[in-house]
């Protein structure tokens, strides 16, 4: 996770930041409204705001939502998500089955989509749902180097110990209730 963070998560902030430093106006906008309107930015430099910046945005989530498994133990579960989903099991099952079927790199997401609905998406890359208008609550990182160090191939495990231990609930229904 250290590696993720100081390398990985650090490059996609770097490589933002050279691409937007000869446009000061939008280097100053939050990294959220350049991904909810990517139109905005100029063509040359668009795909790699859309994949630095959604490199950045999706992982600055991706560390929000997430805490020690000590932290997280007989945490309540969401209301809407037991509403949604009827048990955290399968929320559970539905989110990991999600994570695991995505082809080569991407991320799982849980989402207010624009009719006001959770439901649970995948995307490519570093795509965010911010750019389809869609509202991000929680994402699951399954690209290789957010597992590869300890888990090797073995994306299923990964998936397994992360979705049972590491969602903080505490955030996860903050940014429900606000959503
Ligand atoms: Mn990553």
């Amino acid at each position: 996770m250290e590696i993720h963070h100081g390398k990985h998560h650090q490059g996609y902030v770097d490589k933002l930041n050279l691409a937007l430093a000869p446009y000061p106006d939008l280097a100053e906008k939050p990294i959220e409204d350049l991904l909810k309107d990517l139109s905005q930015v100029p063509e040359q430099i668009r795909v790699t705001v859309k994949n630095t910046g959604g490199g950045h945005y999706n992982h600055s989530l991706f560390w929000e939502i997430m805490a020690p498994a000590s932290q997280n133990k007989e945490k309540p579960i969401p209301e809407s998500i037991i509403k949604k989903w009827g048990t955290i099991d399968k929320f559970k099952e539905e989110l990991s089955s999600a994570a695991l079927t995505i082809f080569g790199s991407g991320w799982a997401w849980l989402i207010v989509d624009t009719n006001g609905e959770l439901k649970i998406t995948q995307t490519q890359n570093q795509d965010c749902p911010l750019s389809s208008g869609q509202n991000p609550i929680l994402c699951l990182d399954v690209w290789e180097h957010a597992y590869y160090l300890k888990y090797q191939n073995r994306r299923a495990e990964y998936i397994e110990n992360w979705v049972n231990n590491l969602i903080n609930w505490e955030v996860v229904a903050k940014k429900l209730a606000t959503a």
